[in-house]
């Protein structure tokens, strides 16, 4: 499956919830289906992109929070997942897009393509809900159960290692998060 691909396929959920990603990639893909004032793309923090989303979901109980985040950026912070699983916001759905490879910087290939198992690794740290899927039917089918199962879920589905063909977008990073704070105060 491509990122896109899965993208596409839960889109219509994330219009509904407030979405942190990552950056690179996974946030030039999203902004090409479609932005909204609820999606905020964390720049160059690798691996915070959780702890974003668990402030936010802590600070709002009444709402659900989609993290949206890449293989490379979680191995570079595994310990936000201990702090995920410690908090345990059940209003959070993590998504992790598994391409084995930190394709924002040209392709180099990441732990999980040697063999580590980021859902295992997030079961380990304390994450109540895990899951791995592969295809876009299995990601949809595991994403609605995750947003309807009232309990943090890590998602990692494992998509092919490629991306848009570039990364800039027309959204500058201020314009982003100053509607985002404004759709969180609103
Ligand atoms: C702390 C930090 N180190 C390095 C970078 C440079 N960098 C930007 S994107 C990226 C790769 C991200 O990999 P991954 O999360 O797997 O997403 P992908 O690009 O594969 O979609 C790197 C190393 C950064 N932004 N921040």
């Amino acid at each position: 499956m491509t990122r896109l691909d899965a993208l596409n396929a839960i889109y219509p959920q994330l219009e509904k919830q407030i979405v942190v990603t990552i950056m690179g990639a996974v946030a030039a893909e999203l902004q090409s289906i479609g932005h909204r004032p609820n999606f905020f793309y964390l720049q160059h923090a690798m691996g915070l992109a959780s702890s974003m989303g668990l402030g936010i979901a802590l600070s709002k109980p009444d709402r659900r929070v989609v993290v949206l985040d890449g293989d490379g950026s979680v191995l570079m912070n595994l310990g936000g997942l201990t702090t995920l699983a410690r908090y345990r916001p059940r209003n959070l759905v993590h998504v992790v897009f598994d391409n084995e490879s930190l394709l924002s910087v040209g392709g180099f290939p990441t732990a999980t393509a040697t063999g580590s198992d980021l859902a295992g690794i997030a079961a380990a740290a304390g994450v109540p809900r895990t899951a791995t899927v592969d295809t876009v039917t299995a990601f949809r089918a595991a994403f609605e159960e995750a947003l309807g199962a009232g309990d943090l879920t890590t998602l990692v589905a494992k998509v092919d290692a490629v991306g848009p063909s570039g990364y800039v977008t027309d959204l500058s990073l201020l314009e982003n998060r100053f509607q985002f704070q404004r759709y969180l105060r609103s």
